[in-house]
């Protein structure tokens, strides 16, 4: 039976090329900076996202946490919203290990959090009960939010707020070529306003392992301190960035097929009677769906379609579900798919 599995887009098996490159990569021991490939992946991508510099990380989450404890000191406070990944999904990292304060603020439904949320969240200086603000954290595309996608301007005047209170931004571009592709603009437009951005290898570009933090030289040189403390000084990485070198070169304009897939998936299931979408939310590769169809429970209707060779997650909120289109899911595999939908909702009607 095939398989249709649209978990994530961390499911992604590398191309053909990135086991080619990845078998043939020149090596040495990245921790003393001699891994030529790594050296490679790390300027390529930062000038790409119109940084100075970068740093190959083992994950996003390892990408996020370094970032956090670079802007930081003990006890400081991070503005981000309330369904940020660094915030919902990185088990309480920048508290367990960063001593860092979370001071969250609502994501809007297009994933951005309200300047004015922001800027009432800020603590005023000199005030001896508080913590000092020191960074806030935006998303883009924001996978809670169903991949929206934050445009260049958002992230320019959050940047400029920031400035002001003399802060600093990271974002979390975990999906940041599919905000960039879904766009039609060059990703340095949607990095330019923010201090730090890091994005995945291994989600829809497709590589088995990685993730690269970029920002100001000094900024990276420290980081790469605190990628060493939290166990991420790997040796001969190149293995890694090599595939990396492929997915920048080769990856990032498919995955206009990818957002392409979503909509098609979005339009076919917002047709079934027992299933909500709000189509003008579908922006990216992520689909969210609501199950209204009082026949099932979510975990039976979930099996029914696993059954069929449809995979995706348990729901994320009461009968809301997310499935994510990706390199090795065609279209012929929406249609599976949605035939699936169909039939299993009839079954239960
Ligand atoms: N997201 C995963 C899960 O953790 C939910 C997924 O399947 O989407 N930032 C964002 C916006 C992410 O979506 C993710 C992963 C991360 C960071 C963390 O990346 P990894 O999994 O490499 O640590």
């Amino acid at each position: 039976m095939r398989i249709v599995d649209l978990r994530s887009d961390t499911v992604t098996l590398p191309s053909p090329a990135m086991r080619r490159a990845m078998y043939e990569a020149e090596l040495g021991d990245d921790v003393y900076g001699e891994d030529p490939t790594v050296n490679k992946l790390e300027e390529v991508a930062a000038e790409m996202l119109g940084k100075e510099a970068a740093l190959l990380t083992v994950s996003g989450t390892m990408s996020n946490l370094v970032a956090l404890l670079t802007h930081t000191g003990r006890g400081d406070e991070v503005i981000m919203g309330d369904k940020a990944h660094t915030f919902l999904y990185e088990v309480g990292g920048p508290a367990a290990l960063g001593s860092m304060t979370t001071r969250v603020v609502p994501n809007q439904p297009d994933g951005t959090l309200k300047l004015a949320d922001v800027e009432n969240a800020i603590r005023p200086p000199g005030n001896v009960h508080f913590p000092r603000t020191k960074l806030i954290v935006i998303e883009n595309t924001h996978n809670r939010m169903g991949g929206a996608v934050l445009s260049a301007a958002y992230t320019d005047a959050l940047g400029e707020l920031a400035r002001r209170y003399r802060l600093q931004v990271h974002l979390d571009g975990a999906r940041i070529f599919n905000a960039a592709v879904a766009l039609g603009v060059n990703v340095k437009e949607l990095t330019r306003g923010v201090d730090s951005v890091c994005f995945c290898l291994s989600k829809g570009l497709a590589c088995p392992v990685g993730s690269v933090l970029a920002g100001p030289r000094a900024f990276i040189d420290e980081a790469r301190r605190y990628r060493k403390m939290v166990g991420g000084g790997m040796r001969q990485a190149g293995v890694l960035a090599a595939a990396g070198l492929v997915a920048l070169r080769e990856m990032i304009d498919r995955l206009a097929d990818d957002h392409a897939n979503a909509r098609r998936l979005a339009e076919g299931l917002a047709a079934i009677p027992g299933i909500e979408v709000n189509l003008d939310s579908v922006q990216s590769n992520i689909v969210m769906f609501d199950l209204t169809s009082p026949k099932w429970t979510t975990e039976s209707f979930r099996l029914a379609m696993n059954a069929r060779g449809v995979k995706f997650n348990p729901p994320l909120a009461l009968r809301q579900f997310r499935l994510v289109t990706h390199y090795g899911i065609e279209k012929d595999d929406i249609d599976l798919a949605l035939k699936a939908f169909r039939e299993v909702i009839a079954e239960g009607a």
